[in-house]
């Protein structure tokens, strides 16, 4: 085929403990809020980009099945961009593999996305400059923008495509914290997070105040990150998903992610708490409670979560690290 690039980028999934809640803009995915994530092991997306100008179209696999045309915009916009960048005209044929469980009852947009990203840049430029690949993993999904880089992660908000980027506190080998998702629902019907945002943004009457606490605790994140200060970081990390949640109940219509089991787990969380050992929940947009937890502790809390759910509910997971363009 003529003038073939290839290129190839592995992403792990992220858990944000200050949540990315709303957009201001929707077409750029700039969030109205900077957010904090975990990069977690185990889970990542690796995708395969072979760009030709022998294609007529862009052409994508997950996990071996063709996506559909209709649910290829964000896709198509990601590829358009970075072509543009690169000042190059053919199209792409992607292959990508989620090894994110749907078990595990986490999101593989994040690093599908991420992956995606990276696999694009590294096949039209070499060098692959990883702030403009969390850039351009923005246009794919939000969250992906995080997925770029290992351990805890800041995305700035910014203010347009230049300012709006992910950057890294501490790495994967820096921070002594994990999780262990409860999975607690896998069937209830889903409202997609980027709809449930974007319905909060337009009629709750808390978004403003949603946005001003999100971005007031992000300095406060910081420091407890390098600081290793695991209170403050849980503390900080269920305060931020409770007033998420708190904006699903005051949208109108109301909606929730809550399931009977989220709060049946987040009981399960107090109680550990009160009997002395240390965790924290969070819960994104779906039912699934993820707990943190210090590396000493992951045995007690899993232990203790497993008298109430069974084991294939409680997956463990630790800090990951970044984008990586070989497959080692
Ligand atoms: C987060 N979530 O910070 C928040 C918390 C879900 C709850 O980022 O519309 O799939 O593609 O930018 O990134 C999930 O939203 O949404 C998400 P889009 P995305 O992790």
């Amino acid at each position: 085929m003529k003038n073939e690039k290839k290129g190839f980028a592995r992403a792990h999934t992220n858990i944000a403990l200050i949540k990315y809640w709303g957009k201001a803009n929707n077409e750029l995915i700039l969030p109205a809020n900077d957010s904090i994530s975990l990069t977690l092991d185990k889970f990542y997306s690796d995708t395969y980009v072979t760009f030709s100008e022998d294609l007529t179209e862009n052409s994508f696999f997950l996990n071996q099945i063709p996506m559909p045309k209709k649910s290829m915009k964000r896709i198509n916009h990601l590829i358009d961009f970075t072509k543009r960048q690169y000042n190059y005209s053919g199209f792409a044929k992607i292959q990508s593999y989620n090894h994110v469980p749907t078990s595990a009852g986490l999101a593989s947009s994040a690093s599908g996305m991420a992956a995606l990203a990276g696999a694009v840049v590294s096949a039209l430029d070499s060098t692959g400059d990883l702030t403009n690949i969390s850039r351009i993993a923005r246009l794919g999904s939000g969250s992906a923008s995080r997925s770029i880089f290992g351990g805890v992660v800041h995305w700035h908000r910014g203010h347009d495509h230049e300012s709006s980027f992910a950057e890294q506190i501490v790495s994967e080998k820096e921070i002594d914290l994990n999780m262990i998702t409860v999975v607690v629902d896998r069937h209830q019907k889903k409202v997609k997070s980027t709809h449930g945002m974007a319905q909060t943004v337009a009629t709750s009457p808390f978004y403003s105040t949603w946005v001003d606490e999100a971005n007031r605790a992000i300095p406060e994140m910081i420091t407890a990150v390098q600081n290793n200060d695991f209170t403050k970081i849980g503390e900080l990390a269920e305060h931020s998903a409770a007033m998420m949640h708190a904006t699903t109940l005051s949208a109108n219509p109301a909606f929730t992610y809550f399931a009977p089991e989220t709060i049946k787990a987040v009981r399960l969380v107090h109680q550990m708490r009160s009997t002395g050992i240390e965790c924290y929940f969070t819960i994104d947009a779906g039912p699934n409670v993820k707990v943190l937890c210090r590396t000493q502790d992951i045995t007690r809390v899993h232990n203790f979560l497993a008298h109430e759910f069974n084991e294939q509910q409680l997956v463990v997971a630790r800090p990951g690290s970044g984008i990586k363009f070989t497959k080692n």
